[in-house]
Protein backbone atom coordinates (compact mmCIF):
# COMPACT_ATOMS: atom_id res chain seq x y z
CA UNK A 1 0.00 0.00 0.00
CA UNK A 2 1.33 3.45 -0.56
CA UNK A 3 1.75 6.15 2.06
CA UNK A 4 -1.56 6.46 3.85
CA UNK A 5 -3.03 8.22 7.12
CA UNK A 6 -5.47 6.46 9.47
CA UNK A 7 -7.56 9.19 11.75
CA UNK A 8 -7.93 7.50 15.19
CA UNK A 9 -10.08 10.09 17.17
CA UNK A 10 -11.42 13.42 16.21
CA UNK A 11 -12.31 16.54 19.27
CA UNK A 12 -13.96 19.20 17.28
CA UNK A 13 -11.73 19.79 14.27
CA UNK A 14 -8.47 18.44 15.87
CA UNK A 15 -7.82 15.63 14.83
CA UNK A 16 -5.24 12.33 16.00
CA UNK A 17 -4.18 10.00 13.94
CA UNK A 18 -1.08 7.60 12.41
CA UNK A 19 0.82 8.19 9.07
CA UNK A 20 1.91 4.34 7.97
CA UNK A 21 4.81 5.30 5.79
CA UNK A 22 7.90 2.97 4.40
CA UNK A 23 10.06 4.15 7.80
CA UNK A 24 7.32 3.50 9.87
CA UNK A 25 4.37 4.59 11.71
CA UNK A 26 4.13 8.62 12.72
CA UNK A 27 1.41 9.25 15.35
CA UNK A 28 -0.17 12.98 14.66
CA UNK A 29 -0.43 15.88 15.18
CA UNK A 30 3.42 15.47 14.21
CA UNK A 31 6.19 18.55 14.50
CA UNK A 32 8.92 17.81 11.75
CA UNK A 33 12.15 19.15 12.76
CA UNK A 34 13.64 20.86 9.24
CA UNK A 35 17.04 19.29 8.12
CA UNK A 36 17.14 21.71 5.39
CA UNK A 37 21.04 20.17 4.32
CA UNK A 38 20.68 16.67 5.83
CA UNK A 39 21.41 17.51 9.13
CA UNK A 40 19.05 19.04 11.33
CA UNK A 41 20.91 22.03 12.45
CA UNK A 42 23.21 21.65 15.34
CA UNK A 43 22.08 17.95 16.34
CA UNK A 44 23.18 14.51 15.85
CA UNK A 45 20.23 11.63 14.72
CA UNK A 46 20.20 9.97 17.88
CA UNK A 47 19.36 13.45 19.70
CA UNK A 48 16.81 14.49 17.72
CA UNK A 49 15.46 10.97 18.01
CA UNK A 50 15.75 11.12 21.85
CA UNK A 51 13.61 14.08 21.77
CA UNK A 52 10.57 11.96 20.61
CA UNK A 53 10.46 13.34 16.50
CA UNK A 54 9.57 10.39 14.50
CA UNK A 55 9.98 12.59 10.78
CA UNK A 56 11.69 15.02 9.91
CA UNK A 57 11.92 17.46 6.49
CA UNK A 58 14.73 17.37 4.43
CA UNK A 59 14.88 20.34 0.82
CA UNK A 60 15.13 19.32 -2.66
CA UNK A 61 16.96 22.70 -2.99
CA UNK A 62 19.53 22.43 -0.79
CA UNK A 63 20.38 19.19 -1.31
CA UNK A 64 19.96 19.01 -5.36
CA UNK A 65 22.63 21.93 -5.48
CA UNK A 66 24.82 20.72 -2.21
CA UNK A 67 25.84 17.48 -2.33
CA UNK A 68 23.83 16.72 -5.65
CA UNK A 69 20.94 14.78 -5.91
CA UNK A 70 22.51 11.67 -7.80
CA UNK A 71 25.19 11.66 -5.44
CA UNK A 72 23.62 11.44 -2.01
CA UNK A 73 21.49 8.24 -4.41
CA UNK A 74 25.17 7.03 -4.96
CA UNK A 75 25.86 7.28 -1.12
CA UNK A 76 22.85 4.79 -0.11
CA UNK A 77 19.46 7.88 0.49
CA UNK A 78 19.00 10.96 2.50
CA UNK A 79 18.32 8.47 5.18
CA UNK A 80 21.54 6.04 5.19
CA UNK A 81 23.42 9.80 4.56
CA UNK A 82 22.25 11.87 7.73
CA UNK A 83 22.14 8.26 9.92
CA UNK A 84 18.31 9.02 10.43
CA UNK A 85 16.43 5.71 10.19
CA UNK A 86 12.66 7.22 10.47
CA UNK A 87 10.65 8.89 7.39
CA UNK A 88 11.65 11.96 5.44
CA UNK A 89 9.44 14.64 3.77
CA UNK A 90 11.11 17.07 1.37
CA UNK A 91 9.94 19.86 0.11
CA UNK A 92 9.98 20.14 -3.43
CA UNK A 93 12.13 23.23 -3.79
CA UNK A 94 9.90 25.75 -5.41
CA UNK A 95 9.84 27.93 -2.22
CA UNK A 96 13.26 27.85 -1.45
CA UNK A 97 14.51 28.86 -5.19
CA UNK A 98 11.85 32.37 -4.72
CA UNK A 99 13.09 33.03 -0.81
CA UNK A 100 17.16 32.20 -1.17
CA UNK A 101 17.93 32.04 -4.55
CA UNK A 102 19.50 34.93 -7.03
CA UNK A 103 18.04 35.96 -10.57
CA UNK A 104 15.09 33.63 -11.48
CA UNK A 105 12.66 33.19 -14.58
CA UNK A 106 9.83 31.56 -14.17
CA UNK A 107 7.55 30.20 -16.88
CA UNK A 108 4.82 27.84 -17.72
CA UNK A 109 7.06 24.44 -17.78
CA UNK A 110 9.47 25.35 -14.60
CA UNK A 111 11.64 27.38 -13.02
CA UNK A 112 16.01 28.54 -14.11
CA UNK A 113 17.23 30.09 -11.42
CA UNK A 114 21.67 30.34 -10.21
CA UNK A 115 22.34 29.16 -6.95
CA UNK A 116 22.93 30.83 -3.88
CA UNK A 117 26.19 28.80 -2.63
CA UNK A 118 28.16 29.51 -6.25
CA UNK A 119 25.76 31.10 -8.61
CA UNK A 120 25.71 28.17 -10.90
CA UNK A 121 22.33 27.72 -12.91
CA UNK A 122 20.28 25.35 -12.52
CA UNK A 123 16.66 24.61 -13.40
CA UNK A 124 13.54 23.23 -11.68
CA UNK A 125 9.86 21.66 -13.24
CA UNK A 126 7.95 19.43 -11.66
CA UNK A 127 9.33 16.57 -13.46
CA UNK A 128 12.55 17.03 -12.04
CA UNK A 129 11.64 18.31 -8.86
CA UNK A 130 10.16 14.61 -8.23
CA UNK A 131 12.94 13.25 -9.81
CA UNK A 132 15.28 14.58 -7.61
CA UNK A 133 12.67 13.67 -3.72
CA UNK A 134 12.75 10.19 -5.60
CA UNK A 135 17.04 9.79 -5.42
CA UNK A 136 16.98 11.33 -2.27
CA UNK A 137 14.74 7.96 -0.90
CA UNK A 138 11.96 10.34 0.40
CA UNK A 139 8.76 9.11 2.27
CA UNK A 140 6.79 12.14 1.43
CA UNK A 141 7.33 13.86 -1.52
CA UNK A 142 5.74 16.87 -2.60
CA UNK A 143 4.44 18.76 -5.35
CA UNK A 144 6.33 21.37 -7.30
CA UNK A 145 4.49 24.80 -6.38
CA UNK A 146 4.71 28.06 -6.38
CA UNK A 147 4.03 29.65 -2.72
CA UNK A 148 2.21 32.98 -3.80
CA UNK A 149 3.70 36.29 -2.16
CA UNK A 150 1.98 38.32 0.49
CA UNK A 151 0.12 40.53 -1.04
CA UNK A 152 -1.03 39.47 -4.24
CA UNK A 153 -4.48 40.44 -5.89
CA UNK A 154 -7.12 38.15 -6.38
CA UNK A 155 -5.92 38.12 -10.25
CA UNK A 156 -2.24 37.29 -9.18
CA UNK A 157 -3.34 34.83 -6.26
CA UNK A 158 -5.60 33.01 -9.35
CA UNK A 159 -2.87 32.91 -11.78
CA UNK A 160 -0.12 31.30 -9.66
CA UNK A 161 -2.72 28.90 -7.87
CA UNK A 162 -3.93 27.55 -11.20
CA UNK A 163 0.12 27.64 -12.36
CA UNK A 164 0.65 25.34 -8.98
CA UNK A 165 -2.21 23.40 -10.05
CA UNK A 166 -1.20 22.42 -13.55
CA UNK A 167 2.08 21.72 -11.79
CA UNK A 168 0.63 19.47 -9.43
CA UNK A 169 -1.09 17.24 -12.24
CA UNK A 170 2.62 17.07 -13.84
CA UNK A 171 4.12 15.97 -10.81
CA UNK A 172 1.33 13.13 -10.03
CA UNK A 173 1.71 11.68 -13.69
CA UNK A 174 5.74 11.68 -13.15
CA UNK A 175 5.39 10.26 -9.25
CA UNK A 176 6.09 6.59 -9.46
CA UNK A 177 3.63 4.53 -6.57
CA UNK A 178 5.72 2.71 -3.93
CA UNK A 179 4.95 0.53 -1.11
CA UNK A 180 4.92 3.48 1.86
CA UNK A 181 6.15 6.29 -0.58
CA UNK A 182 3.15 9.05 -1.04
CA UNK A 183 3.18 12.12 -3.28
CA UNK A 184 1.12 15.18 -0.79
CA UNK A 185 -0.18 17.98 -3.10
CA UNK A 186 -0.46 21.45 -2.06
CA UNK A 187 -3.48 24.18 -1.62
CA UNK A 188 -2.22 27.74 -2.53
CA UNK A 189 -5.10 30.69 -2.97
CA UNK A 190 -3.65 33.41 -0.86
CA UNK A 191 -6.07 34.88 1.67
CA UNK A 192 -8.83 33.74 -0.78
CA UNK A 193 -11.71 31.79 0.14
CA UNK A 194 -12.76 30.79 -3.26
CA UNK A 195 -9.24 30.30 -4.33
CA UNK A 196 -8.65 27.82 -1.84
CA UNK A 197 -11.80 26.09 -2.95
CA UNK A 198 -11.02 25.64 -6.30
CA UNK A 199 -7.61 24.84 -5.27
CA UNK A 200 -8.90 22.17 -2.90
CA UNK A 201 -11.41 21.12 -5.69
CA UNK A 202 -8.48 20.51 -8.08
CA UNK A 203 -6.15 18.73 -6.32
CA UNK A 204 -8.41 16.07 -4.72
CA UNK A 205 -9.83 15.42 -8.21
CA UNK A 206 -5.79 14.47 -9.20
CA UNK A 207 -6.06 12.68 -6.20
CA UNK A 208 -2.99 12.58 -3.85
CA UNK A 209 -1.88 10.13 -0.77
CA UNK A 210 -2.01 13.62 1.41
CA UNK A 211 -2.58 17.39 1.59
CA UNK A 212 -1.01 20.08 2.44
CA UNK A 213 -1.66 23.75 2.80
CA UNK A 214 0.96 25.79 1.53
CA UNK A 215 1.31 29.95 1.10
CA UNK A 216 0.81 31.22 4.88
CA UNK A 217 3.02 32.40 7.56
CA UNK A 218 4.70 34.77 4.50
CA UNK A 219 2.73 37.82 6.02
CA UNK A 220 -0.74 37.68 6.42
CA UNK A 221 -0.49 37.04 10.12
CA UNK A 222 -2.20 34.57 12.56
CA UNK A 223 -5.89 35.51 12.43
CA UNK A 224 -5.87 35.67 8.41
CA UNK A 225 -4.10 31.97 8.09
CA UNK A 226 -6.73 30.85 10.56
CA UNK A 227 -9.13 32.09 8.59
CA UNK A 228 -7.88 30.41 5.68
CA UNK A 229 -7.40 27.23 7.63
CA UNK A 230 -10.87 26.90 8.66
CA UNK A 231 -12.78 27.63 4.91
CA UNK A 232 -9.91 25.11 3.70
CA UNK A 233 -9.87 22.29 6.48
CA UNK A 234 -13.43 21.02 6.18
CA UNK A 235 -12.96 20.85 2.30
CA UNK A 236 -10.21 18.34 2.47
CA UNK A 237 -11.01 15.04 2.45
CA UNK A 238 -11.55 13.66 6.24
CA UNK A 239 -9.17 10.81 5.59
CA UNK A 240 -5.80 12.16 4.60
CA UNK A 241 -3.41 13.52 6.51
CA UNK A 242 -3.21 17.93 6.33
CA UNK A 243 -0.15 19.45 6.60
CA UNK A 244 0.33 23.15 7.39
CA UNK A 245 3.55 23.95 5.55
CA UNK A 246 6.44 26.45 7.55
CA UNK A 247 4.52 27.02 10.51
CA UNK A 248 4.91 27.77 13.07
CA UNK A 249 5.30 29.03 16.71
CA UNK A 250 3.59 27.50 19.32
CA UNK A 251 0.79 29.09 19.42
CA UNK A 252 0.44 28.31 15.27
CA UNK A 253 0.45 24.96 16.24
CA UNK A 254 -2.24 24.82 18.75
CA UNK A 255 -4.58 27.26 16.85
CA UNK A 256 -3.83 25.03 13.56
CA UNK A 257 -4.49 21.54 15.42
CA UNK A 258 -7.61 22.95 16.65
CA UNK A 259 -8.30 23.68 13.31
CA UNK A 260 -7.66 20.23 11.83
CA UNK A 261 -3.98 20.09 10.55
CA UNK A 262 -2.10 16.76 11.31
CA UNK A 263 1.54 17.94 10.38
CA UNK A 264 3.86 20.96 10.63
CA UNK A 265 7.73 21.74 10.24
CA UNK A 266 9.25 24.94 10.59
CA UNK A 267 12.95 26.65 11.34
CA UNK A 268 11.87 28.28 14.12
CA UNK A 269 12.92 26.28 16.87
CA UNK A 270 16.10 25.35 15.43
CA UNK A 271 17.08 28.89 14.15
CA UNK A 272 15.44 30.31 17.41
CA UNK A 273 18.30 27.95 19.41
CA UNK A 274 20.99 29.13 17.47
CA UNK A 275 20.27 32.80 18.47
CA UNK A 276 20.01 32.34 22.14
CA UNK A 277 16.01 32.44 22.01
CA UNK A 278 14.22 28.87 23.92
CA UNK A 279 10.42 28.65 24.14
CA UNK A 280 9.21 27.02 27.25
CA UNK A 281 6.30 25.99 29.46
CA UNK A 282 6.10 29.52 30.60
CA UNK A 283 6.71 31.54 27.02
CA UNK A 284 9.93 32.52 25.50
CA UNK A 285 12.99 33.36 27.40
CA UNK A 286 16.31 35.12 25.45
CA UNK A 287 19.08 33.50 27.11
CA UNK A 288 21.41 36.38 26.25
CA UNK A 289 19.47 38.52 28.54
CA UNK A 290 21.85 40.05 31.49
CA UNK A 291 18.53 39.15 33.63
CA UNK A 292 19.82 35.29 33.86
CA UNK A 293 23.67 35.90 34.15
CA UNK A 294 23.51 35.01 38.29
CA UNK A 295 20.13 32.34 37.18
CA UNK A 296 20.74 28.92 39.02
CA UNK A 297 16.97 28.43 38.08
CA UNK A 298 17.10 25.27 34.50
CA UNK A 299 15.38 26.76 31.44
CA UNK A 300 12.62 24.93 32.31
CA UNK A 301 11.74 23.00 34.97
CA UNK A 302 9.68 20.68 33.71
CA UNK A 303 11.81 19.60 30.26
CA UNK A 304 14.12 16.20 30.29
CA UNK A 305 16.41 17.85 27.87
CA UNK A 306 19.81 18.01 28.78
CA UNK A 307 19.87 21.95 28.53
CA UNK A 308 17.56 21.46 31.61
CA UNK A 309 18.63 18.56 33.07
CA UNK A 310 22.14 19.14 33.53
CA UNK A 311 22.59 23.30 33.27
CA UNK A 312 21.83 26.67 34.96
CA UNK A 313 20.13 29.62 32.53
CA UNK A 314 23.54 31.48 33.87
CA UNK A 315 25.82 28.13 32.38
CA UNK A 316 24.09 28.58 28.89
CA UNK A 317 24.01 32.64 29.11
CA UNK A 318 27.91 32.01 29.48
CA UNK A 319 28.29 29.89 26.49
CA UNK A 320 26.20 32.41 24.46
CA UNK A 321 28.14 35.35 25.28
CA UNK A 322 31.67 33.43 25.23
CA UNK A 323 30.27 32.32 21.57
CA UNK A 324 30.51 28.85 22.43
CA UNK A 325 28.65 26.30 19.92
CA UNK A 326 27.73 24.24 22.72
CA UNK A 327 24.93 27.41 23.61
CA UNK A 328 23.93 26.80 20.19
CA UNK A 329 23.35 22.89 20.31
CA UNK A 330 21.64 22.68 23.92
CA UNK A 331 19.18 26.01 22.88
CA UNK A 332 18.34 23.84 19.66
CA UNK A 333 18.09 20.45 21.55
CA UNK A 334 15.92 22.20 24.09
CA UNK A 335 13.87 23.71 21.65
CA UNK A 336 13.13 20.35 19.64
CA UNK A 337 12.56 18.91 23.16
CA UNK A 338 9.20 21.44 23.87
CA UNK A 339 7.96 21.42 20.17
CA UNK A 340 7.83 17.33 20.58
CA UNK A 341 6.55 17.68 24.31
CA UNK A 342 3.79 20.48 22.88
CA UNK A 343 2.33 17.99 20.54
CA UNK A 344 2.36 15.06 22.27
CA UNK A 345 0.23 16.51 25.08
CA UNK A 346 -1.97 17.92 22.25
CA UNK A 347 -1.96 14.61 20.70
CA UNK A 348 -2.82 12.92 24.02
CA UNK A 349 -5.51 15.47 24.86
CA UNK A 350 -7.41 14.86 21.75
CA UNK A 351 -7.22 10.91 22.58
CA UNK A 352 -9.24 11.93 25.64
CA UNK A 353 -11.26 14.18 24.47
CA UNK A 354 -9.97 17.11 26.43
CA UNK A 355 -8.12 18.81 23.81
CA UNK A 356 -10.31 22.68 24.32
CA UNK A 357 -9.10 22.68 27.86
CA UNK A 358 -5.63 21.81 27.39
CA UNK A 359 -4.88 23.87 24.72
CA UNK A 360 -6.18 26.65 26.88
CA UNK A 361 -4.32 25.50 29.59
CA UNK A 362 -1.10 25.68 27.55
CA UNK A 363 -1.49 28.84 26.28
CA UNK A 364 -2.35 30.46 28.98
CA UNK A 365 0.48 29.50 31.14
CA UNK A 366 2.65 31.20 28.50
CA UNK A 367 1.45 34.78 29.86
CA UNK A 368 0.79 34.40 33.30
CA UNK A 369 4.35 35.12 34.61
CA UNK A 370 7.63 36.34 32.99
CA UNK A 371 9.59 33.11 32.40
N1 LIG B 1 5.13 25.65 -0.67
C1 LIG B 1 6.19 24.80 -0.49
N2 LIG B 1 6.95 24.83 0.61
C2 LIG B 1 6.65 25.72 1.57
C3 LIG B 1 5.57 26.61 1.46
C4 LIG B 1 4.76 26.58 0.28
O1 LIG B 1 3.79 27.33 0.10
C5 LIG B 1 5.57 27.39 2.64
C6 LIG B 1 4.64 28.47 3.01
N3 LIG B 1 4.70 28.83 4.35
C7 LIG B 1 6.64 26.92 3.42
N4 LIG B 1 7.28 25.93 2.76
N5 LIG B 1 6.48 23.92 -1.46
ZN1 LIG C 1 14.92 21.65 27.97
Amino acid sequence: MTLHWTRAVTDGAARAGVLHTAHGEVPTPVFMPVGTAGTVKAMTADAVRSTGARMVLGNTYHLMLRPGAERVARLGGLHRLMDWHGPILTDSGGFQVMSLSGLRKMDEDGVTFRSHVDGSKHRLTPERSIEIQRLLGADVTMSFDECTPFPATHDQAAASMRLSMRWAARGREAFTPREGHGLFGIVQGGVYPDLRAESVEALTRIGFEGYAVGGLAVGEGQAAMFEVLESTCPLLPADSARYLMGVGTPADLVGAVARGIDMFDCVMPTRSGRTGRAYTRRGVINIRNARHAEDTRPLDPDCACPACRSHSRAYLHHLFKAGEMLGPMLLTWHNIQYYQDLMRELREAILAGTFTQTAARITAAWTEETP
